[in-house]
């Protein structure tokens, strides 16, 4: 039940970062690139907000996975250029976010920042700076409000440091746009209820990769649902070779990717794939379910907006199917190595 609450009441706790952001000051030193950083669903957060804050700021901005920072360093951290890097954890005490900062540490090039839900952890004593999120304590072992609000706050932040005043005003809608996806009722329900379909992939470009990243990694979480992501056109080159009729696809449509998107349903289509559409631009689309969303954020600023779906998706198949989404199998809150 927890799991349930903590998505439903998402929307209240984003005011409350919004007002924790804006209210934070940050270091303003110019580095070369800014390095996103984190462990499952906080590395999938990584990978939408670094392509975020590129595309905010004009400057170079890339996603790691934690391990790799210590694993293979040579092979993502360059010696003669300057990093802010970004751990990204809802707990601040997975092993290898921690280790991966302490392996740094001492580096004069690279300055970092934790963003977390829990400002008192090693991870944020490791860091130069912090964003805590407090506010956030989920009980439950998948995250869910923490991913929106971790993910929120690092916009909020893109748009501050680039002092782009038009990113900001479209950001503070965002808290308002989540109620109203999660106060949509069940609008994928000729989805969650049919026991007829068993593969997922979720389609995702851009910064919606990560999110497409993430909605694989909620269903994997509360159904055990083996499940996929990729960049929408990449879909055609290989994998779309499974769609069958008990494959559903789950595509999140952008301005840009739209003229694109339908050929691409149809191909889906024509295999016997079902289709969802999320997005904006989906009222041009023909598909078999449309989840319209607002029009009036861009798609970069909208990201969060999207969120409740996918997890009220994977909540919604986890009850049809009879699991405990409050307790996946396999999992703990906290990895440690
Ligand atoms: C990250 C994480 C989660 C996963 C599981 C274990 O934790 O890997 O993505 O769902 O609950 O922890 P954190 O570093 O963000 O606390």
């Amino acid at each position: 039940m927890y799991t349930y609450n903590e998505i439903m009441n998402q929307a209240e706790k984003l005011e409350k970062t919004k007002e924790i952001v804006q209210a934070q000051t940050f270091n303003d030193a110019e580095v070369d690139i800014t390095l996103f950083t984190g462990c499952g669903t906080s590395f999938y957060l990584a990978i939408a907000a670094a392509r975020y804050y590129q595309s905010a700021t004009g400057e170079i901005a890339v996603a790691v996975p934690a391990s790799e920072l210590f694993l293979h360093k040579d092979t993502h951290i360059l010696a003669n250029k300057k990093y802010n890097l970004i751990g990204i954890s809802r707990s601040g005490t997975t092993s290898e976010i921690i280790m991966a900062l302490e392996h740094l540490k001492g580096d004069t090039n690279i300055q970092s920042m934790a963003v977390t839900c829990n400002g008192n952890t090693p991870m944020a004593n490791a860091a130069d700076e912090v964003i805590a999120l407090d506010h956030i304590s989920e009980k439950s072992v998948v995250m869910t409000q923490s991913f929106s609000n971790m993910l929120y706050a690092l916009q909020l932040y893109a748009a501050k440091k680039s002092n782009r005043s038009d990113l900001m005003n479209q950001l503070e809608e965002i808290p308002a746009l989540v109620k109203v996806a999660l106060e949509n009722g069940e609008p994928l329900k000729q989805v969650t209820e049919d026991k007829n379909k068993t593969r997922f992939i979720f389609l995702g470009s851009g910064a919606y990769n990560g999110l497409a990243k993430e909605a694989t990694l909620k269903l994997k979480e509360m159904t055990q649902t083996e499940c996929e992501s990729y960049s929408n056109l990449e879909f055609r080159h290989g994998p779309i070779s499974i769609v069958d009729n008990e494959t559903v696809i789950i595509l999140f449509t952008q301005k840009e990717t739209q003229n694109f998107d339908q050929a691409l349903i149809k191909d889906i289509q024509k295999l016997g794939g079902f289709v969802v559409v999320i997005g904006v631009a989906s009222e041009q689309l023909e598909a078999d379910v449309i989840i319209k969303l607002s029009d009036n954020l861009d798609d970069l600023n909208r990201l969060v907006e999207v969120v409740p779906y996918f997890q009220l998706l994977a909540y919604q198949r986890a009850i049809f199917k009879g699991f405990d989404p409050d307790k996946p199998r396999n999992l703990t809150q906290v990895v440690n190595l």
